[in-house]
């Protein structure tokens, strides 16, 4: 209850900071986008991870303007980067919902100046648990924009060959419980294959989540994985650990 009070001043009063996770090139290990990852700095308890406050701005009915005030620090940090690189926004299904938000999208797109082909909207399988013909409909609409879908937590849900066929999206963000034991298991590193495979054929892009070890990184490079997040290459870090994106190229 007190926790439910806090939130709606949080959001009144933006105490949210983003966090920024490397994405990188598989083979050269080069940069080549960050995802936004949302804190909440309480005022008295500290940090708190989005974990703990998400589902309750989604249940108070906070998610929408939540969603906006995250949309638009990515997108304002992100415009003043001298490198184009992606930044990816994790979206709530139910901002999906709101019937503005695409016309949201478009305006915070120009008010930051940031090119809709650097942003990357996040978006999970749950999607599928709503009305689907408007989901796609919407889909279909960001992407007109410019901007590119990624499937987040790929293969969590119950349908992921039904996602492949029906819903509109560009990424494919495989889930992090997938990676833990390649290095060790044939059977695991055959499921990373496969999904590398359906989505490279697909013309999607593949992103191998939660790469931990030197171990997990060398079989991907095998399976011929193209991008991979993770604590091997980098933890989430404050946009001011991101200096050198702010300086101009020699
Ligand atoms: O950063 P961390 O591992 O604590 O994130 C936990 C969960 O919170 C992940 O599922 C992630 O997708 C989600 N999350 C992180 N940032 C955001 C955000 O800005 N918006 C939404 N809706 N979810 C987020
Ligand atoms: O659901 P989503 O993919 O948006 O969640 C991203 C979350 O995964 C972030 O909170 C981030 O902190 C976490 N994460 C990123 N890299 C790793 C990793 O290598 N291992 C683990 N366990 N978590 C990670
Ligand atoms: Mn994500
Ligand atoms: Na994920």
């Amino acid at each position: 209850k007190a926790l439910e009070n806090d939130l709606r001043l949080a959001v009144q009063r933006n105490e949210f900071e983003l966090l920024y996770q490397a994405q990188v090139d598989v083979m050269s290990l080069e940069l080549r986008g960050l995802e936004a990852l949302v804190r909440w700095n309480h005022p008295t308890r500290g940090q708190i991870p989005p974990g703990l406050f998400v589902s309750l701005a989604e249940e108070l009915g906070l998610i929408n303007e939540l969603g906006h005030i995250i949309l638009v620090a990515a997108c304002t940090e992100a415009a003043t980067w001298m490198r184009p690189l992606k930044i990816a926004v994790n979206l709530s299904p139910l901002q999906l919902q709101a019937p503005d938000f695409v016309q949201s999208v478009v305006d915070v797109l120009k008010t930051t100046g940031l090119p809709a082909e650097r942003l990357e909207l996040e978006i999970t399988e749950t999607v599928l648990l709503d009305n689907r013909e408007r989901v796609v409909k919407i889909l279909n609409e960001l992407r007109a924009l410019g901007l590119t879908i990624a499937m987040d937590d790929f293969g969590t849900g119950y349908s992921s060959l039904a996602i492949l066929r029906d819903i509109p999206f560009d990424t494919i963000k495989l889930d992090k419980s997938f990676v833990r034991d390649i290095a060790e298991n044939p059977q695991a590193a055959s499921l990373v294959k496969l999904v590398v495979d359906v989505g490279t054929s697909l013309n999607k892009t593949v992103i191998i989540e939660g790469v931990e070890t030197r171990a997990q990184h060398e079989r991907i490079r095998q399976l011929g994985g193209p991008l991979s997040q993770g604590f091997l290459f980098a933890r989430p870090v404050r946009a001011s650990k991101l200096g050198f994106l702010h300086q101009a190229e020699q």
